[in-house]
């Protein structure tokens, strides 16, 4: 039994312990993931038959037996009897008993290998036929009619046949040989009448158990060779291959009633229709119709209605431009009148920002679903350019929806994302994303992608565009099946979306649904596809618009009729010229109206913040050691930490008694008093849980029990919200794009994410480019995220170094020649940029900051450039006092210092920020320059901090001004703040630089060069003299 044990194991992901009988009796429940569970240590069977292709029919068979061993043939039943009992590798066969008895069961199905008495040829043909219907299964997809157009751009090694379903074995050989390696099997033209008993793994069979292989084949063609090709063999899991197996091969599923059609005609009537008027009323602009997938819109309704039968509310979709102004008018519902007035030039903008052009905006709209009665909450998030790059951030939102209403298994809140076909193949976010799909932390528990996969992208070929079959192979890493389906038989879509959706509430995976379309139009309407696709537009050309298709076939078979039809066609066409009508009055373009998230309850009705100031970031003596202690300590039982875990505890622990904290119980501080507010804390990134720099520890790990944890700081209040923190995948652009997702979500929360080391931001740069920088002014959207990333030059070399503030400051919106004409800068200012940068000395100020982020009445991005060194270093503390009640934030730390006491002498100030200010007072006391030199902390570098370094600069009237900064000259924070601090000024005096050279890496991989660098940086700092040649 080993071998068929080992055989078995290595087909289905059970741990090697779980017995034989265990398998029988428990089927598996619907697995989630493949468990990575290697059971290879035995060598499989040297029984003489049990290899290949056999070896699916032998685990059929042994499957079959375990379940009921009367249901397979006696010859089995002995084997496997033999084999249970431990007969060694070989001698488990046994010559089977007459045929007459084994065949009893099957009696009235007209078995004619009955008569014969050739049991090999009995076997050899079943096991013909096993691999034939499992051929199919596999394959199948690679012959079915996806392609509307019949130039099918998919490149498999051998072409397909078309074969019609009249069974005719020369025929079918010629097919097989297509859909196998080894031709027929060994069958032959006699045997197409024969009765085969039919295996487990198939429903081809209805009610019937055996078949004549003429209709096995017929109802194979029938599954799996028409318009819907399935993709799923390669899914770990038994129960899921055969529940699709159940859904797409059962005899005559596929049904629609009259009702269900005419439904379906409306829509697409809907769908072809707004293109048209639209193409009518304003030709000569981009719009990125669909004409060519009309059906999308009914593809996405099934879908929706399907998810709302099972129970869902609401669903948040994400999408690229192509039919994006149609999703909105017939998935979502957006007035039509306001999507025409979009159209017209003249129209105002009302809002503050930028906006964004007609096919990028978002929406949130709750209706009641007519096929369901139920509410249902659509919302589409909006999108840049840059395609895919919102789908971690409709994933994110979605998971914020679903932890914020307690959805736990994703029964009420799912996603939908809709992809090109290039982009589908060619964006690597994809695959992130879809890497985040079953991380516990990460999960949306399934969601159904669509890729309108017109064949092209742009001007560029499948064949040119990617290494692989299918558009949609990048879903096969996640298991998730793909049901490939030709876009002009609506039905075989409509009927595929239905079963993605039950899919998905099924087992909650993700799903992909791969519409196989063309574009009737070039890219966009302006554009020319004959230049570069001149045979494929020739037949794009002669193709029947798919409404006019389905209309003819409804009409042949009766179930409307052509006035019926026609009709539809006028009622939809006027509800366009009506709200054309009314978009006319409308002057003014409200982006307001497009947003995709509101936050009820947080602006007033206007939209406007409730109040413009904010509240001290100070917290009481009590809830300081109340967290800190916490923090120390293991609020759990019986739980055994690591040794030099206990140490670090017992060190906060001396800390809280001597009323001081480290930056990690600063942030402990701030994550637990907010959490206490009712505020949900979300930290995420790469390693975050111990921190990348062992510092933080918030899970403890039992030593003694695995995967026994404990996080103490939901261990705080009695009625605290949840802390989340949670080790991410590697992935930078996919984890930052869903935790900006999440935090579109709800104000009421603070969602970090951190990097790893700092400059690995740059692989989600187009999260930041496109979403957290300008978000807001595009889309009138506030998102709160906070972005951790660790840097300083401490000789690490070129990586690990920089996290480039540059970048995050080139991208401010303040003016640095202006001076900002405000009563008050505290609040204000922050409400006027796009985003806050900061570069805390002090763990105090680190504290501040993150409460801030809270207690503002609005929300904007905060990127912290966080320290590494520091954490440790026994002068980076900072006392109780900095943090009680009454204190705050503080923009700028001014010296306070000898030089602070005699300012007229000073003769020069050095303006800096983070962890250089340590290096300079080192320094300055080393040469005891305490009263020449006054060093001034920049914290808050942007919005810049104009009206306080005013008054610093005015304080010391003699001296120099001197901007030092350990980063090269040409990155970090020069050029941000050497014009701004001219600007406070009045540009009365130079601003001098002291700090590495121009240079094109962020630093040096030589720790001796870095050393003389910072040398160097440091006597430029001092040396009074040093720009004397200058002025
Ligand atoms: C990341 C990114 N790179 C390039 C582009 C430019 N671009 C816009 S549409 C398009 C083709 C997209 O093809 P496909 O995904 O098949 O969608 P289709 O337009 O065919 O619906 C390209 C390359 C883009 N928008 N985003
Ligand atoms: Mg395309």
């Amino acid at each position: 039994m080993l071998n068929l044990r080992t055989c078995a194991a290595k087909l289905r992901p059970l741990t090697a312990s779980q017995t034989v009988k265990t398998i029988s009796q428990h089927r598996p429940a619907a697995r989630r993931t493949f468990q990575q569970i290697r059971c290879y240590s035995a060598p499989v069977a040297a029984e003489p038959f049990l290899s290949g292709t056999s070896s699916n029919y032998v685990e059929e068979m042994y499957y079959a037996w375990l379940e009921n061993p009367k249901s397979v043939h006696k010859s089995w039943d002995i084997f496997f009897r033999n084999a249970n009992a431990g007969a060694a590798p070989g001698t488990a066969y046994q010559s089977p008993p007459p045929l007459s008895t084994s065949l009893s069961m099957l009696s009235q199905a007209q078995f004619l290998v009955q008569a014969q008495p050739n049991v090999d040829k009995l076997v050899e043909d079943h096991l013909a036929v096993q691999s034939l219907i499992r051929a199919y299964q596999v394959r199948g997809h690679h012959i079915a009619k996806l392609d509307p157009l019949g130039i099918s751009c998919v490149n498999f090694d051998d072409a397909p046949v078309t074969v019609s379903p009249n069974v005719d074995l020369a025929v079918f050989k010629e097919r097989l040989r297509v859909l196998t390696v080894g031709g027929f099997y060994g069958l032959d033209e006699s045997d197409l009448d024969k009765v085969f008993h039919l295996p487990t793994t198939t429903f081809i069979g209805g009610n019937e158990s055996a078949l004549p292989l003429r209709e096995i084949i017929r109802r194979l063609e029938m599954a799996y060779c028409q318009h819907i090709g399935v993709e799923f063999m390669f899914i770990n899991d038994l129960e899921q291959c055969q529940w699709i197996r159940q859904k797409f091969e059962t005899p005559g599923i596929m049904q629609f009633t009259n009702e269900e059609k005419r439904t379906l005609l409306a829509r697409l009537v809907r769908s072809t229709r707004f293109e048209e008027f639209l193409h009518r009323k304003w030709s000569s602009e981009k719009r990125f119709g669909l004409e060519g997938c009309e059906v999308l819109i009914p593809a996405l309704k099934t879908i929706i209605d399907k998810s709302s039968e099972k129970g869902v509310d609401y669903v948040i979709m994400g999408m690229p431009h192509r039919g994006r102004l149609n999703v909105l008018a017939n998935v979502i519902r957006k007035e039509l009148e306001q999507i025409f007035c979009q159209f017209d030039s003249k129209l105002e903008a009302a809002d503050e920002g930028s906006g964004d052009v007609k096919y990028h905006l978002g929406m949130y709209h709750r209706r009641i679903n007519r096929v369901t009665d139920r509410n249902i909450t659509l919302s589409l998030v909006a999108n840049p350019s840059h395609l895919e790059a919102a789908d971690p951030v409709v994933q994110g939102k979605t998971k914020a929806e679903q932890f914020y209403c307690g959805d736990t298994e994703g029964k009420k809140v799912m996603s939908i994302l809709l992809h090109g076909d290039a982009a589908f193949a060619g964006q690597g976010i994809v695959y992130e994303t879809f890497h985040l799909s079953d991380l516990p932390s990460y999960t949306t528990h399934g969601t159904v992608h669509v890729v309108v996969n017109n064949q092209i992208g742009f001007t560029t070929d499948p064949r040119m565009a990617r290494s692989s079959p299918y558009p949609t192979d990048v879903a096969r890493v996640v298991n998730a099946p793909i049901f490939h389906v030709n876009a002009d038989d609506p039905e075989a879509v409509v009927y595929v979306c239905n079963v993605a959706a039950e899919w998905r509430s099924t087992f909650h995976k993700d799903v992909v649904v791969d519409l196989v379309c063309y574009r009737r139009n070039g890219h966009n309407e302006m554009d020319e596809p004959m230049f570069t696709q001149p045979l494929m537009y020739k037949q794009i050309r002669k193709q029947k618009p798919v409404l006019q298709k389905y209309a003819e076939l409804l009409i042949s078979q009766g179930v409307v009729n052509q006035p019926e039809y026609e009709e539809e066609i006028a009622k939809y066409d006027k509800i366009c010229e009506e709200a054309h009508a009314r978009s006319k009055d409308e002057k003014i373009l409200h982006i307001k109206h497009w947003l995709d998230s509101p936050w009820p309850g947080f602006f007033t009705l206007d939209g406007q913040p409730r109040s413009m100031t904010c509240p001290s970031t100070g917290l009481n003596e009590e809830d300081l050691t109340h967290i800190g202690q916490v923090a120390s300590s293991v609020p759990v039982e019986d739980f055994t930490i690591h040794g030099g875990l206990s140490r670090i505890l017992k060190t906060r622990g001396e800390m809280v008694k001597n009323r001081t904290v480290d930056w990690a119980l600063a942030e402990y501080m701030a994550f637990g008093s907010l959490l206490k507010e009712g505020i949900h804390i979300r930290l995420s990134g790469q390693d975050v849980e111990r921190g990348t720099f062992s510092h933080r520890h918030h899970v403890l790990h039992d030593q003694n029990v695995d995967k026994r944890t404990c996080i103490p700081m939901n261990h705080l209040w009695p009625n605290q919200a949840p802390y989340t923190v949670c080790n991410s995948s590697l992935s930078e652009y996919g984890v930052l794009g869903f935790e900006l997702g999440f935090a579109m979500a709800s104000p009421n929360a603070l969602v970090l994410w951190e990097a790893q080391f700092g400059d690995f931001h740059n692989t989600a740069q187009c999260i930041i480019d496109q979403f957290i920088c300008p978000g807001q002014a595009k889309w009138v959207r506030q998102n709160g995220i906070v972005l951790l990333l660790p840097h300083g030059m401490e000789g690490m070399g070129p990586e690990h170094s920089s996290a480039r503030p540059e970048r995050f400051l080139q991208m401010c919106n303040d003016d640095p020649d202006v001076f900002p004409k405000l009563d008050d800068f505290d609040v204000r200012q922050l409400y006027d940029c796009n985003w806050i940068v900061v570069n805390c000395s002090t763990p105090a100020n680190f504290f501040h900051v993150l409460r801030r982020q809270i207690l503002l009445p609005f929300r904007k991005p905060l990127i912290i450039f966080t320290p590494k060194s520091l954490l440790r270093h026994p002068e980076a503390r900072s006392g109780f006092d900095d943090m009680l009640p009454g204190t705050h934030f503080l923009r700028i730390i001014p010296d306070s210092g000898p030089a602070a006491q005699s300012p007229e002498q000073v003769k020069r100030v050095l303006f800096c920020t983070g962890k250089v200010y340590y290096d300079l007072t080192r320094e300055r006391k080393a040469r005891q320059m305490e009263a020449d030199v006054a060093i001034t902390r920049v914290e808050q570098l942007s919005p810049f901090p104009f009206d306080l370094l005013q008054r610093e600069a005015q304080k010391y009237p003699a001296a120099e001004l001197v901007w030092c900064q350990e980063e090269h000259k040409n990155q970090g924070y020069y050029d941000y703040v050497k014009p701004r601090l001219r600007t406070t000024i009045n540009r009365a005096k130079p601003v001098w630089y002291a700090g590495r050279e121009p240079a094109a890496a962020p630093a040096t991989g030589n720790k001796k060069t870095h050393l003389t660098e910072l040398q160097r940086l440091l006597d430029t700092a001092f040396n009074l003299d040093a720009f004397k040649d200058l002025a």
